[in-house]
């Protein structure tokens, strides 16, 4: 008992997660551990969510602000969101129960862009860090602490926070030590230096987070596993996706635009980005690498078969099998993954100068290449942007993706209008379904319509998109409105309308 926790005053503030959790009070803003599903604390915030239950059936409201990394778990945001207990949350989540009250106006939500998350909270622009909740795989004997499944903005939560909780999870392979690089030099503005880093593989900091332990209020000891969702086995749709992709680079390295090795490659989260992934590891090049914030199976593959050489995440987020080859194998994988604080894994100066390609998923682009990634019918939150904007806009290469229906072919991902922009048309290079990718650099938006309807949209949508932008032209060249980007502003999501009266949006004829 104990073992993990090497220092001696850190041993005497060990107590119970209910203990721990009547440290935090009403209305604090409590900065939590969590990457996509990965390195959350797992028993102080049901604690706490049976407490605020309580609480909650008197008089007196009980509820926090919950600051993350980026997604985490039912049992961090689902028990919380549960019981009311979450007044505002940020910066990104994917759990039903906080996206229901999200949706009902229950709870308030800042999506944010996970690069940005720490320099505001440094900044001042989000108030007082009142208290970090923190897991943590140990603590060495002088308090510096080993990091746990994922980085996220914990070493901003440690240094900001007036109290620190630390969850430490023996759970968590004690073999993670020295994976992690977590960057000390980022300086506030007019200070800030170039961010030493050229090459994935660089560690550029130290493998331990710091802590001051004056501030540290509990400790408690946990013995829990990560999240560890399992992904779909790629389907027909995803593997065609991968394959326009394959054939897209291999068109990149023949024209001299991208090298043999590619460049660094950085995937988003969900099914149809492992897909890509193990269609690259079977596809033909060699010596990849990844400059990515979330690593998942298809990588992990990757790096095992030896196409992939390095990677760079600030999470891993890997189903039960892919953990298990993680874990028993981790003297293989430990100098081929560097684990980085998100500021550093989705750095906009980083991902410029190492040349990153962006593959994300969408839920819907319209003819002239803006991006939803977010919103579903434009009002309803799913997930959030994450880092899909960090990578996109400042990437080599930034590519969308998505299957060009979805519920069962009611919905058309190709749209004339998207209901919410998060990546505008001056951010999203490639856009790809499974019917075929668009390549839109250098294309006028004209043109780019033209592409995207014969390219990327499904062929029961087709006529329509093409009867759209026709009218649109028409419509411009008779006085209303001009012919750069064409629209019909009565009618441009009159598909989102009609799919929430009628629960199509095909127009009928
Ligand atoms: O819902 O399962 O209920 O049917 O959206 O869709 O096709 O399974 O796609 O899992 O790749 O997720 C954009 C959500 C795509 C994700 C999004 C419905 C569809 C299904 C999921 P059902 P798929 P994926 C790195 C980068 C933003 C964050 C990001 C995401 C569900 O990629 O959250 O990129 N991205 N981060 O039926 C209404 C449409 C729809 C639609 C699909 N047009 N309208 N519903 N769906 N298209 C990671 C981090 O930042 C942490």
């Amino acid at each position: 008992i104990s073992s993990r926790i090497q220092h001696p005053l850190l041993k005497q503030k060990i107590m119970s997660a209910e203990e721990a959790a009547m440290l935090i009070e009403n209305g604090d803003h409590v900065g939590m551990s969590g990457f996509t599903g990965a390195g959350y604390p797992k028993l102080i915030p049901q604690a706490l969510a049976r407490r605020i239950e309580l609480a909650n059936q008197g008089e007196s409201k009980f509820s926090i602000g919950v600051w993350t990394g980026a997604s985490t778990a039912p049992e961090l945001d689902g028990a919380l969101a549960k019981v009311g207990g979450i007044n505002m949350r940020l910066p990104y989540q994917s759990d039903p129960t906080c996206r229901a009250r999200i949706n009902a106006g229950q709870m308030d939500y800042v999506d944010l862009h996970l690069s940005h998350v720490a320099q505001i909270v440094w900044f001042g622009f989000l108030g007082k860090l009142n208290v970090a909740v923190i897991e943590v795989a140990g603590v060495l004997p002088d308090g510096r602490l080993i990091p746990s499944s994922s980085v996220g903005n914990n070493k901003t939560w440690l240094d900001q926070a007036d109290k620190v909780i630390l969850e430490v999870n023996s759970h968590q392979s004690a073999a993670l030590e020295g994976m992690h690089d977590i960057y000390y030099g980022t300086e506030r503005p007019p200070h800030r230096k170039p961010i030493p880093m050229e090459h994935t593989g660089d560690r550029i900091g130290e493998p331990y987070l710091r802590v001051d332990l004056n501030k540290v209020v509990a400790v408690v000891e946990t013995d829990l596993s990560d999240r560890n969702t399992e992904f779909n086995a790629p389907d027909q749709t995803s593997e065609k996706i991968a394959a326009h992709i394959l054939e897209f680079f291999a068109q990149e390295v023949k024209m001299g635009r991208m090298p043999p090795a590619l460049l660094p490659l950085q995937s988003g989260v969900g099914n149809i980005a492992n897909a890509v992934l193990a269609g690259l590891n079977r596809g033909p090049f060699e010596n990849l690498t990844g400059f990515t914030e979330v690593l998942q199976d298809g990588m992990l593959a990757m790096i095992k078969s030896g196409k992939m050489t390095m990677a760079s995440a600030t999470a891993l987020s890997l189903s039960p099998t892919a953990n298990e080859e993680f874990l028993q194998n981790l003297d293989f994988y430990r100098n081929k993954i560097i684990l980085r604080p998100q500021e550093i894994s989705n750095h906009p100066e980083l991902i410029r100068r190492l040349g990153v390609i962006s593959m994300n998923g969408m839920l819907e682009a319209d003819i002239y290449g803006n991006v939803n990634s977010t919103h579903v019918m434009g009002t309803r939150i799913m997930n959030g942007i994450g880092g899909s904007g960090d990578f996109a806009r400042n990437a080599y290469v930034s590519m969308f993706m998505t299957p060009s229906t979805a519920k069962g072919g009611a919905i058309s991902c190709i749209v004339p209008m998207v209901s919410h922009v998060d990546h505008t048309e001056h951010d999203v290079q490639i856009v790809v379904t499974e019917q075929g990718l668009a390549d839109l650099r250098g294309l006028a938006p004209r043109h780019r319509a033209e592409l995207i309807i014969q390219r990327c949209a499904h062929p029961d949508y087709r006529p329509a998109l093409l009867d759209y932008v026709q009218r649109a032209q028409h419509s411009a060249q008779a006085g209303h409105g001009g012919m750069h980007t064409p629209h019909i502003l009565d009618e441009a999501l009159s598909w989102h309308s009609r799919y929430e009266r009628e629960g199509r949006m095909l127009p009928s004829v």
